[in-house]
Protein backbone atom coordinates (compact mmCIF):
# COMPACT_ATOMS: atom_id res chain seq x y z
CA UNK A 1 0.00 0.00 0.00
CA UNK A 2 2.45 2.59 0.75
CA UNK A 3 4.66 1.64 -2.37
CA UNK A 4 1.30 2.09 -4.22
CA UNK A 5 1.04 5.63 -3.29
CA UNK A 6 4.61 6.77 -3.24
CA UNK A 7 4.83 5.90 -7.10
CA UNK A 8 2.13 8.26 -7.45
CA UNK A 9 3.76 11.05 -6.14
CA UNK A 10 4.09 13.19 -9.07
CA UNK A 11 7.42 13.09 -10.91
CA UNK A 12 8.14 16.85 -11.07
CA UNK A 13 8.49 17.30 -7.53
CA UNK A 14 12.15 17.72 -6.81
CA UNK A 15 13.60 14.73 -4.81
CA UNK A 16 16.39 13.95 -2.34
CA UNK A 17 18.01 10.70 -0.47
CA UNK A 18 16.33 11.16 2.63
CA UNK A 19 16.87 8.86 5.64
CA UNK A 20 13.20 8.43 7.73
CA UNK A 21 14.67 10.41 10.55
CA UNK A 22 15.68 13.40 8.23
CA UNK A 23 12.74 13.87 6.14
CA UNK A 24 10.55 13.08 9.87
CA UNK A 25 12.92 16.21 10.97
CA UNK A 26 12.24 18.53 7.73
CA UNK A 27 8.57 17.50 8.41
CA UNK A 28 7.99 18.53 11.69
CA UNK A 29 10.38 22.29 10.76
CA UNK A 30 7.80 22.67 7.78
CA UNK A 31 5.11 22.60 10.89
CA UNK A 32 6.86 25.32 12.84
CA UNK A 33 8.19 22.87 15.53
CA UNK A 34 11.61 24.51 16.79
CA UNK A 35 12.37 22.65 19.69
CA UNK A 36 12.37 18.68 20.87
CA UNK A 37 11.55 17.11 24.15
CA UNK A 38 13.72 14.57 24.63
CA UNK A 39 15.50 11.65 26.10
CA UNK A 40 17.87 9.50 23.59
CA UNK A 41 18.31 5.84 23.56
CA UNK A 42 19.44 3.36 21.16
CA UNK A 43 16.23 2.45 19.11
CA UNK A 44 16.28 6.60 18.47
CA UNK A 45 19.85 7.19 17.92
CA UNK A 46 18.95 8.00 13.86
CA UNK A 47 16.60 10.37 14.92
CA UNK A 48 19.00 12.44 16.82
CA UNK A 49 21.51 12.19 14.36
CA UNK A 50 18.95 13.82 12.37
CA UNK A 51 18.39 16.37 15.03
CA UNK A 52 22.16 17.44 15.32
CA UNK A 53 22.36 17.61 11.73
CA UNK A 54 19.67 20.16 11.55
CA UNK A 55 20.75 21.84 15.00
CA UNK A 56 20.65 25.57 12.83
CA UNK A 57 16.18 25.10 12.81
CA UNK A 58 15.89 22.32 15.65
CA UNK A 59 16.48 22.81 19.40
CA UNK A 60 16.50 18.89 21.78
CA UNK A 61 15.67 20.53 24.97
CA UNK A 62 16.57 16.56 27.16
CA UNK A 63 15.32 15.37 29.91
CA UNK A 64 16.27 13.00 33.44
CA UNK A 65 12.93 11.32 33.07
CA UNK A 66 11.11 10.36 29.93
CA UNK A 67 7.90 11.81 31.66
CA UNK A 68 10.01 15.33 31.71
CA UNK A 69 9.77 15.09 28.71
CA UNK A 70 6.57 14.71 28.05
CA UNK A 71 5.60 16.94 30.58
CA UNK A 72 7.79 19.86 29.33
CA UNK A 73 6.11 19.53 25.54
CA UNK A 74 2.40 19.35 27.32
CA UNK A 75 3.46 22.77 29.33
CA UNK A 76 4.68 24.33 26.32
CA UNK A 77 1.50 23.43 23.81
CA UNK A 78 -0.21 24.85 26.81
CA UNK A 79 1.58 28.12 26.82
CA UNK A 80 1.74 28.61 23.07
CA UNK A 81 -1.45 26.97 22.35
CA UNK A 82 0.59 25.36 19.07
CA UNK A 83 1.97 21.97 18.61
CA UNK A 84 5.04 20.70 20.64
CA UNK A 85 6.59 17.65 20.22
CA UNK A 86 8.62 15.22 22.57
CA UNK A 87 10.83 11.88 21.92
CA UNK A 88 11.56 8.65 24.02
CA UNK A 89 12.01 5.09 23.55
CA UNK A 90 9.54 2.22 23.07
CA UNK A 91 8.64 -0.19 26.57
CA UNK A 92 9.85 1.91 29.12
CA UNK A 93 10.51 5.02 27.58
CA UNK A 94 6.65 5.04 25.99
CA UNK A 95 5.25 4.44 29.44
CA UNK A 96 7.74 6.43 31.53
CA UNK A 97 5.91 9.47 29.52
CA UNK A 98 2.35 7.51 29.82
CA UNK A 99 0.68 10.29 32.72
CA UNK A 100 1.93 13.07 30.43
CA UNK A 101 0.32 11.76 27.43
CA UNK A 102 -2.91 10.90 29.27
CA UNK A 103 -3.02 14.36 30.99
CA UNK A 104 -2.65 15.98 27.60
CA UNK A 105 -5.53 14.14 26.06
CA UNK A 106 -7.30 14.69 29.07
CA UNK A 107 -6.51 18.65 28.10
CA UNK A 108 -7.26 18.48 24.69
CA UNK A 109 -3.45 19.57 24.23
CA UNK A 110 -1.66 19.35 21.08
CA UNK A 111 1.25 17.12 21.92
CA UNK A 112 3.04 14.71 19.48
CA UNK A 113 4.87 11.97 20.58
CA UNK A 114 7.68 10.54 18.54
CA UNK A 115 8.20 6.54 20.21
CA UNK A 116 11.02 4.10 19.02
CA UNK A 117 10.11 0.68 18.25
CA UNK A 118 12.24 -2.90 18.50
CA UNK A 119 13.23 -3.70 14.94
CA UNK A 120 10.42 -3.89 12.13
CA UNK A 121 10.16 -7.77 11.40
CA UNK A 122 10.76 -8.58 14.79
CA UNK A 123 7.60 -6.23 16.15
CA UNK A 124 4.71 -9.04 17.70
CA UNK A 125 6.84 -11.85 17.93
CA UNK A 126 7.51 -11.32 21.63
CA UNK A 127 10.80 -12.57 21.08
CA UNK A 128 12.67 -10.21 23.74
CA UNK A 129 14.29 -7.36 22.12
CA UNK A 130 15.21 -4.35 24.12
CA UNK A 131 12.86 -2.66 25.68
CA UNK A 132 9.97 -5.00 23.66
CA UNK A 133 6.16 -4.38 25.02
CA UNK A 134 3.70 -6.44 24.00
CA UNK A 135 1.07 -4.36 21.60
CA UNK A 136 2.78 -1.27 22.03
CA UNK A 137 0.65 0.26 19.25
CA UNK A 138 -2.62 -1.43 21.12
CA UNK A 139 -1.41 0.66 24.10
CA UNK A 140 -0.91 3.73 22.48
CA UNK A 141 -4.41 3.63 20.32
CA UNK A 142 -5.49 3.49 24.23
CA UNK A 143 -3.91 6.62 24.59
CA UNK A 144 -5.05 9.07 22.17
CA UNK A 145 -6.96 9.79 18.71
CA UNK A 146 -4.50 9.27 15.82
CA UNK A 147 -1.67 6.77 16.22
CA UNK A 148 0.30 5.04 13.19
CA UNK A 149 3.94 3.69 12.86
CA UNK A 150 6.20 5.18 9.97
CA UNK A 151 7.41 2.17 7.85
CA UNK A 152 9.59 4.17 5.29
CA UNK A 153 11.23 7.37 4.67
CA UNK A 154 8.62 7.99 1.71
CA UNK A 155 5.95 8.06 4.90
CA UNK A 156 7.24 10.25 7.30
CA UNK A 157 6.47 13.35 5.74
CA UNK A 158 2.94 12.35 5.27
CA UNK A 159 2.19 10.84 8.51
CA UNK A 160 3.68 14.05 10.11
CA UNK A 161 0.93 15.98 8.66
CA UNK A 162 -1.98 13.59 9.36
CA UNK A 163 -0.60 14.11 13.44
CA UNK A 164 -0.42 17.64 12.98
CA UNK A 165 -3.70 17.64 11.02
CA UNK A 166 -5.53 15.57 13.60
CA UNK A 167 -4.53 17.59 16.65
CA UNK A 168 -5.71 20.50 15.18
CA UNK A 169 -9.01 18.41 13.82
CA UNK A 170 -12.65 18.72 15.76
CA UNK A 171 -11.44 18.09 19.39
CA UNK A 172 -7.83 18.67 19.58
CA UNK A 173 -5.34 16.44 21.48
CA UNK A 174 -2.39 14.61 21.32
CA UNK A 175 -0.98 11.95 19.09
CA UNK A 176 1.57 9.11 18.48
CA UNK A 177 4.17 8.01 15.71
CA UNK A 178 6.17 4.92 16.40
CA UNK A 179 9.25 4.11 14.27
CA UNK A 180 11.39 1.24 14.36
CA UNK A 181 15.19 1.32 15.51
CA UNK A 182 15.80 -0.22 11.75
CA UNK A 183 13.34 2.02 9.96
CA UNK A 184 14.66 5.60 11.40
CA UNK A 185 18.34 4.84 9.54
CA UNK A 186 16.75 3.78 6.29
CA UNK A 187 17.04 6.15 2.98
CA UNK A 188 15.27 6.71 -0.05
CA UNK A 189 14.42 9.51 -2.27
CA UNK A 190 11.69 11.27 -0.74
CA UNK A 191 9.74 15.06 -2.21
CA UNK A 192 11.81 17.51 -0.31
CA UNK A 193 8.41 19.73 -0.09
CA UNK A 194 6.79 18.15 2.96
CA UNK A 195 2.93 18.71 2.98
CA UNK A 196 1.14 20.35 4.92
CA UNK A 197 -2.83 19.69 5.27
CA UNK A 198 -5.49 22.22 6.43
CA UNK A 199 -7.68 20.97 9.71
CA UNK A 200 -10.74 20.66 7.71
CA UNK A 201 -12.73 23.01 9.54
CA UNK A 202 -16.57 22.66 11.13
CA UNK A 203 -18.68 24.41 8.44
CA UNK A 204 -21.37 26.94 10.57
CA UNK A 205 -24.75 26.08 11.04
CA UNK A 206 -26.57 29.36 10.34
CA UNK A 207 -29.87 28.05 11.20
CA UNK A 208 -28.61 26.74 14.75
CA UNK A 209 -26.34 30.08 15.84
CA UNK A 210 -29.88 31.93 15.33
CA UNK A 211 -32.21 29.61 17.50
CA UNK A 212 -29.11 29.78 19.45
CA UNK A 213 -29.13 34.05 19.73
CA UNK A 214 -32.74 33.92 20.17
CA UNK A 215 -33.23 32.02 23.37
CA UNK A 216 -29.40 33.67 24.54
CA UNK A 217 -31.41 36.84 24.04
CA UNK A 218 -34.17 36.32 25.79
CA UNK A 219 -33.14 34.85 28.70
CA UNK A 220 -33.15 36.67 31.80
CA UNK A 221 -30.75 34.95 33.62
CA UNK A 222 -27.74 33.78 31.15
CA UNK A 223 -24.66 32.49 32.76
CA UNK A 224 -21.58 31.54 30.35
CA UNK A 225 -19.42 28.88 31.66
CA UNK A 226 -16.29 29.06 30.13
CA UNK A 227 -13.84 25.69 29.93
CA UNK A 228 -10.46 24.89 28.27
CA UNK A 229 -11.27 25.25 24.83
CA UNK A 230 -12.59 28.83 25.21
CA UNK A 231 -9.35 29.79 26.04
CA UNK A 232 -8.59 31.27 22.60
CA UNK A 233 -12.22 32.91 22.29
CA UNK A 234 -11.52 35.18 25.57
CA UNK A 235 -12.03 38.92 23.44
CA UNK A 236 -15.66 37.09 22.15
CA UNK A 237 -16.69 35.64 26.02
CA UNK A 238 -15.23 38.84 27.13
CA UNK A 239 -17.84 40.75 24.70
CA UNK A 240 -20.89 38.47 25.01
CA UNK A 241 -20.54 38.99 28.80
CA UNK A 242 -20.70 42.67 28.46
CA UNK A 243 -23.52 42.62 25.71
CA UNK A 244 -26.16 39.95 27.87
CA UNK A 245 -24.61 41.07 31.30
CA UNK A 246 -23.88 37.43 31.98
CA UNK A 247 -21.54 36.33 34.54
CA UNK A 248 -18.71 33.65 33.22
CA UNK A 249 -17.49 30.67 35.37
CA UNK A 250 -14.27 29.86 34.91
CA UNK A 251 -12.39 26.77 37.54
CA UNK A 252 -8.88 25.82 37.00
CA UNK A 253 -8.61 25.20 32.72
CA UNK A 254 -11.13 28.32 31.79
CA UNK A 255 -9.69 30.63 33.87
CA UNK A 256 -8.14 33.66 32.20
CA UNK A 257 -10.41 34.24 29.73
CA UNK A 258 -12.54 37.14 31.32
CA UNK A 259 -10.25 38.89 33.54
CA UNK A 260 -10.66 38.61 37.21
CA UNK A 261 -11.29 42.10 37.67
CA UNK A 262 -14.16 42.23 35.98
CA UNK A 263 -16.85 41.68 38.61
CA UNK A 264 -18.84 39.60 36.21
CA UNK A 265 -16.14 36.79 36.27
CA UNK A 266 -16.61 34.21 39.01
CA UNK A 267 -15.47 30.59 40.48
CA UNK A 268 -16.92 27.81 41.60
CA UNK A 269 -18.97 28.58 44.44
CA UNK A 270 -20.99 32.03 43.54
CA UNK A 271 -20.62 30.13 40.05
CA UNK A 272 -22.99 27.34 41.37
CA UNK A 273 -25.33 30.13 42.92
CA UNK A 274 -25.67 31.93 39.73
CA UNK A 275 -26.21 27.84 38.09
CA UNK A 276 -28.96 27.91 40.30
CA UNK A 277 -31.23 31.19 39.08
CA UNK A 278 -30.21 30.78 35.72
CA UNK A 279 -32.41 30.15 32.99
CA UNK A 280 -29.94 29.86 29.96
CA UNK A 281 -26.27 28.02 29.94
CA UNK A 282 -24.02 29.12 27.55
CA UNK A 283 -20.95 26.26 27.90
CA UNK A 284 -18.30 27.48 25.82
CA UNK A 285 -15.48 24.41 25.12
CA UNK A 286 -16.54 22.64 28.65
CA UNK A 287 -17.57 19.32 29.74
CA UNK A 288 -19.94 21.57 32.47
CA UNK A 289 -19.02 18.08 34.38
CA UNK A 290 -20.09 20.14 37.64
CA UNK A 291 -23.19 21.33 36.65
CA UNK A 292 -24.13 18.43 35.06
CA UNK A 293 -22.71 16.00 37.68
CA UNK A 294 -23.09 17.83 41.24
CA UNK A 295 -25.40 20.97 40.96
CA UNK A 296 -28.28 19.93 39.31
CA UNK A 297 -30.64 20.34 35.99
CA UNK A 298 -34.35 20.93 35.13
CA UNK A 299 -36.89 21.97 32.49
CA UNK A 300 -36.16 25.64 33.72
CA UNK A 301 -32.67 25.28 32.43
CA UNK A 302 -32.26 25.26 28.85
CA UNK A 303 -28.29 24.38 28.25
CA UNK A 304 -26.77 25.37 25.08
CA UNK A 305 -23.44 24.12 24.14
CA UNK A 306 -20.33 25.33 21.80
CA UNK A 307 -18.41 22.59 21.68
CA UNK A 308 -15.16 21.23 19.53
CA UNK A 309 -16.63 17.46 19.67
CA UNK A 310 -19.49 16.34 18.29
CA UNK A 311 -20.15 14.07 20.55
CA UNK A 312 -19.63 16.06 23.95
CA UNK A 313 -22.78 17.87 24.32
CA UNK A 314 -24.87 14.79 24.13
CA UNK A 315 -22.37 12.73 26.35
CA UNK A 316 -23.82 14.15 29.89
CA UNK A 317 -27.37 15.11 29.09
CA UNK A 318 -28.64 16.48 25.92
CA UNK A 319 -28.46 20.14 25.83
CA UNK A 320 -31.54 22.46 24.00
CA UNK A 321 -28.71 22.75 21.40
CA UNK A 322 -25.31 22.14 20.28
CA UNK A 323 -23.44 24.29 17.86
CA UNK A 324 -20.29 22.53 17.06
CA UNK A 325 -16.99 23.68 15.72
CA UNK A 326 -14.25 26.57 17.31
CA UNK A 327 -15.46 28.66 20.12
CA UNK A 328 -14.04 31.99 18.27
CA UNK A 329 -15.94 31.59 15.02
CA UNK A 330 -19.17 30.34 16.31
CA UNK A 331 -19.01 33.19 19.08
CA UNK A 332 -18.55 35.77 16.37
CA UNK A 333 -21.60 34.51 14.23
CA UNK A 334 -23.55 34.49 17.99
CA UNK A 335 -23.11 37.78 18.52
CA UNK A 336 -23.84 39.11 15.42
CA UNK A 337 -26.80 37.37 14.99
CA UNK A 338 -27.59 38.73 18.84
CA UNK A 339 -30.54 41.30 18.75
CA UNK A 340 -30.00 42.26 22.42
CA UNK A 341 -31.58 45.63 23.60
CA UNK A 342 -29.14 47.21 26.49
CA UNK A 343 -29.36 45.36 29.55
CA UNK A 344 -29.01 47.41 33.10
CA UNK A 345 -25.66 46.78 34.51
CA UNK A 346 -24.99 44.19 37.09
CA UNK A 347 -21.54 45.46 38.30
CA UNK A 348 -23.21 46.46 41.95
CA UNK A 349 -24.96 43.34 42.22
CA UNK A 350 -22.11 41.44 41.35
CA UNK A 351 -19.47 43.13 43.25
CA UNK A 352 -21.87 42.83 46.39
CA UNK A 353 -21.89 39.17 45.56
CA UNK A 354 -18.35 39.22 45.20
CA UNK A 355 -17.75 40.61 48.62
CA UNK A 356 -20.04 38.24 50.09
CA UNK A 357 -18.55 35.23 49.00
CA UNK A 358 -15.04 35.90 49.62
CA UNK A 359 -16.16 36.40 53.63
CA UNK A 360 -16.94 33.18 53.09
CA UNK A 361 -13.82 32.14 51.28
CA UNK A 362 -11.91 33.60 54.25
CA UNK A 363 -12.00 30.48 55.55
CA UNK A 364 -9.00 30.07 53.84
CA UNK A 365 -6.90 32.49 55.01
CA UNK A 366 -3.75 30.95 55.51
CA UNK A 367 -3.74 29.99 51.83
CA UNK A 368 -4.99 33.52 50.78
CA UNK A 369 -2.25 35.57 51.98
CA UNK A 370 0.65 33.24 50.06
CA UNK A 371 -2.11 33.97 46.77
CA UNK A 372 -2.23 37.44 47.66
CA UNK A 373 1.83 37.60 47.56
CA UNK A 374 2.36 35.75 44.53
CA UNK A 375 -0.32 38.19 42.59
CA UNK A 376 1.04 41.08 44.15
CA UNK A 377 4.80 39.64 42.39
CA UNK A 378 3.77 38.11 39.40
CA UNK A 379 3.07 40.47 36.03
CA UNK A 380 -0.31 40.56 34.91
CA UNK A 381 1.58 38.08 32.01
CA UNK A 382 3.04 35.89 34.24
CA UNK A 383 1.90 31.71 34.11
CA UNK A 384 0.95 30.31 36.94
CA UNK A 385 1.66 26.32 36.89
CA UNK A 386 -0.82 24.94 39.18
CA UNK A 387 -0.19 21.59 41.49
CA UNK A 388 -2.43 19.08 43.39
CA UNK A 389 -1.91 21.08 46.99
CA UNK A 390 -3.51 23.04 49.18
CA UNK A 391 -2.18 26.43 47.45
CA UNK A 392 -3.45 24.80 44.07
CA UNK A 393 -6.74 24.04 45.41
CA UNK A 394 -7.14 27.50 46.72
CA UNK A 395 -5.84 29.40 43.50
CA UNK A 396 -8.32 27.31 41.30
CA UNK A 397 -10.62 29.89 43.59
CA UNK A 398 -9.47 32.43 44.64
CA UNK A 399 -6.15 33.68 42.58
CA UNK A 400 -7.25 36.30 40.16
CA UNK A 401 -6.10 35.66 36.39
CA UNK A 402 -6.19 38.64 33.84
CA UNK A 403 -5.29 36.94 30.75
CA UNK A 404 -6.27 33.41 28.46
CA UNK A 405 -2.94 31.01 29.18
CA UNK A 406 -1.79 32.24 32.17
CA UNK A 407 -2.53 29.71 34.31
CA UNK A 408 -2.25 26.29 33.47
CA UNK A 409 -3.88 23.24 36.02
CA UNK A 410 -3.95 19.76 35.09
CA UNK A 411 -7.75 19.19 34.41
CA UNK A 412 -10.08 16.20 34.99
CA UNK A 413 -6.51 13.93 35.94
CA UNK A 414 -5.82 16.08 38.57
CA UNK A 415 -2.38 13.83 38.22
CA UNK A 416 0.29 14.79 41.10
CA UNK A 417 3.52 15.65 40.34
CA UNK A 418 2.66 17.40 36.96
CA UNK A 419 3.40 20.88 37.64
CA UNK A 420 7.29 20.99 37.93
CA UNK A 421 8.03 19.45 34.88
CA UNK A 422 4.95 21.09 33.17
CA UNK A 423 5.70 24.54 34.57
CA UNK A 424 9.18 24.04 32.95
CA UNK A 425 8.08 23.36 29.52
CA UNK A 426 5.80 26.49 29.91
CA UNK A 427 8.48 28.78 30.99
CA UNK A 428 10.49 27.18 27.95
CA UNK A 429 8.18 28.43 25.39
CA UNK A 430 7.53 31.41 26.84
CA UNK A 431 10.98 32.94 27.84
CA UNK A 432 9.17 36.37 27.33
CA UNK A 433 6.89 35.86 30.44
CA UNK A 434 7.76 34.51 34.08
CA UNK A 435 6.52 30.96 35.15
CA UNK A 436 5.75 30.70 38.82
CA UNK A 437 5.05 26.53 39.55
CA UNK A 438 4.03 25.95 43.16
CA UNK A 439 3.94 22.38 44.92
CA UNK A 440 3.55 20.82 47.63
CA UNK A 441 6.54 18.82 48.60
CA UNK A 442 4.86 15.05 47.71
CA UNK A 443 4.03 16.76 44.28
CA UNK A 444 7.27 18.12 43.89
CA UNK A 445 9.48 15.26 44.01
CA UNK A 446 7.76 13.84 41.26
CA UNK A 447 9.11 15.51 38.78
CA UNK A 448 12.22 17.91 40.87
CA UNK A 449 15.03 15.95 39.09
CA UNK A 450 14.02 17.87 36.45
CA UNK A 451 15.70 20.94 38.06
CA UNK A 452 19.08 19.63 36.34
CA UNK A 453 17.24 19.88 33.14
CA UNK A 454 16.39 23.41 34.23
CA UNK A 455 20.03 24.44 35.22
CA UNK A 456 21.29 22.72 32.13
CA UNK A 457 19.36 24.89 29.94
CA UNK A 458 19.20 27.79 31.88
CA UNK A 459 15.50 28.57 32.36
CA UNK A 460 14.38 30.61 34.41
CA UNK A 461 10.89 28.77 36.21
CA UNK A 462 10.33 29.55 39.82
CA UNK A 463 9.03 27.28 41.86
CA UNK A 464 7.31 27.92 45.21
CA UNK A 465 7.41 24.25 47.49
CA UNK A 466 4.88 24.57 50.58
CA UNK A 467 6.41 21.63 53.05
CA UNK A 468 3.78 20.89 55.26
CA UNK A 469 6.02 17.49 55.64
CA UNK A 470 2.78 15.23 54.64
CA UNK A 471 0.97 14.24 51.47
CA UNK A 472 -1.55 16.95 53.54
CA UNK A 473 -4.86 16.73 51.63
CA UNK A 474 -4.67 12.67 52.38
CA UNK A 475 -3.41 13.10 55.93
CA UNK A 476 -6.36 15.85 56.28
CA UNK A 477 -8.78 13.75 54.79
CA UNK A 478 -7.63 11.00 57.65
CA UNK A 479 -7.70 13.08 60.66
CA UNK A 480 -11.02 14.61 59.71
CA UNK A 481 -13.10 11.61 58.36
CA UNK A 482 -11.54 8.56 58.83
CA UNK A 483 -11.14 8.77 62.93
CA UNK A 484 -7.77 10.33 62.51
CA UNK A 485 -6.41 6.94 61.60
CA UNK A 486 -3.20 8.21 59.52
CA UNK A 487 -1.60 5.97 57.51
CA UNK A 488 0.62 6.43 54.43
CA UNK A 489 0.97 10.86 54.40
CA UNK A 490 3.48 11.34 56.33
CA UNK A 491 6.92 12.14 54.89
CA UNK A 492 10.41 12.62 55.39
CA UNK A 493 11.60 15.17 52.93
CA UNK A 494 15.09 16.49 51.98
CA UNK A 495 16.38 20.17 52.74
CA UNK A 496 14.79 21.52 50.01
CA UNK A 497 16.87 24.59 49.76
CA UNK A 498 19.94 22.61 50.14
CA UNK A 499 18.45 20.05 47.56
CA UNK A 500 17.84 23.29 44.37
CA UNK A 501 21.54 24.19 45.44
CA UNK A 502 22.87 20.48 44.62
CA UNK A 503 21.47 21.01 41.39
CA UNK A 504 23.23 24.80 40.40
CA UNK A 505 19.42 26.53 41.35
CA UNK A 506 19.47 29.50 42.80
CA UNK A 507 17.28 28.37 46.54
CA UNK A 508 16.32 30.49 49.73
CA UNK A 509 13.29 29.43 52.76
CA UNK A 510 11.06 31.84 53.15
CA UNK A 511 8.63 31.89 56.33
CA UNK A 512 6.06 34.29 55.60
CA UNK A 513 4.04 35.99 52.93
CA UNK A 514 6.09 38.79 53.52
CA UNK A 515 9.27 36.85 52.56
CA UNK A 516 7.88 35.20 49.65
CA UNK A 517 7.11 38.49 48.07
CA UNK A 518 10.46 39.38 48.57
CA UNK A 519 11.80 36.06 47.41
CA UNK A 520 9.52 36.21 44.20
CA UNK A 521 10.64 39.87 43.25
CA UNK A 522 14.52 38.24 43.14
CA UNK A 523 13.41 35.29 41.40
CA UNK A 524 11.78 36.76 38.91
CA UNK A 525 14.35 39.11 37.97
CA UNK A 526 16.57 36.00 37.46
CA UNK A 527 16.70 35.48 33.89
CA UNK A 528 19.39 32.96 33.40
CA UNK A 529 18.65 29.82 35.64
CA UNK A 530 16.02 28.53 38.01
CA UNK A 531 15.02 29.11 41.70
CA UNK A 532 13.21 27.27 44.18
CA UNK A 533 11.26 29.06 47.15
CA UNK A 534 10.84 26.51 50.36
CA UNK A 535 7.95 27.80 52.07
CA UNK A 536 7.19 25.89 55.38
CA UNK A 537 3.79 25.68 56.45
CA UNK A 538 1.45 23.93 59.08
CA UNK A 539 -1.08 21.63 58.05
CA UNK A 540 -3.97 24.09 55.89
CA UNK A 541 -7.77 24.41 56.27
CA UNK A 542 -9.78 22.42 53.96
CA UNK A 543 -11.36 23.82 50.77
CA UNK A 544 -13.27 21.33 49.63
CA UNK A 545 -16.95 22.70 51.06
CA UNK A 546 -16.13 25.01 48.25
CA UNK A 547 -15.31 22.29 45.27
CA UNK A 548 -17.79 19.18 46.07
CA UNK A 549 -20.62 21.39 46.62
CA UNK A 550 -24.75 20.11 47.15
CA UNK A 551 -27.35 20.49 44.37
CA UNK A 552 -28.77 23.80 43.46
CA UNK A 553 -31.67 22.68 41.09
CA UNK A 554 -33.52 19.48 39.89
C1 LIG B 1 -0.80 10.82 40.31
C2 LIG B 1 -1.52 11.04 41.58
N1 LIG B 1 -1.27 10.24 42.64
C3 LIG B 1 -1.93 10.43 43.79
C4 LIG B 1 -2.86 11.42 43.93
C5 LIG B 1 -3.65 11.57 45.23
N2 LIG B 1 -3.28 12.79 45.95
C6 LIG B 1 -3.99 13.93 45.82
S1 LIG B 1 -3.39 15.17 46.78
C7 LIG B 1 -2.18 14.17 47.39
C8 LIG B 1 -1.19 14.71 48.40
C9 LIG B 1 -0.45 15.91 47.94
O1 LIG B 1 0.62 16.20 48.80
P1 LIG B 1 1.48 17.49 48.62
O2 LIG B 1 1.96 17.59 47.23
O3 LIG B 1 2.50 17.56 49.68
O4 LIG B 1 0.39 18.65 48.80
P2 LIG B 1 -0.38 19.03 50.16
O5 LIG B 1 -1.75 18.42 50.10
O6 LIG B 1 0.41 18.55 51.32
O7 LIG B 1 -0.46 20.52 50.11
C10 LIG B 1 -2.26 12.89 46.85
C11 LIG B 1 -1.34 11.78 47.21
C12 LIG B 1 -3.08 12.23 42.79
N3 LIG B 1 -3.96 13.24 42.79
N4 LIG B 1 -2.39 12.03 41.65
MG1 LIG C 1 2.47 18.42 51.53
Amino acid sequence: MAKAKQSQTPSTAARARMTTAEATVAALITHGVDTIYALPGVHNDSFFDALFKAADHMRVVHTRHEQGAAYLALGAALATGKPQVYSVVPGPGLLNSAAALLTAYGMNAPVLALVGQIPQSAIGRGLGHLHEIRDQAGIIARLVDFSARIRAPTQAADLVARAMQAMRTARPGPAVLECAIDVWGRSAFVPVAAPVLSAPQEAIDEDAIRDAAKRVAAAKRPLIVAGGGAQDAAAEVTLLSQLLQAPVLAYRRGRGVLDSRDPLSVTLPLGRELWGEADVVLGVGTRLFYGYTQWGIDPDLAVIRIDADADEPERLAPPAAALIGGAKPILRHLIDALATEHRPSRRAEMEERQAKMRQRLEKLAPQLAFLDAIRAELPDDGIFVDEVTQLGFAARLLLPVYKPRTFLSPGYQDNLGWGYATALGAQHARRDVPVLSIAGDGGFLFTSNELATAVHHRIPLSVVVFNDGAYGNVRRTQEEQFGNRVIASDLTNPDFVRYAQSFGAEAERARSPQELRAALKRAFKRRDGPTLIEVPVPQMPSPWEFIHMPRVRG
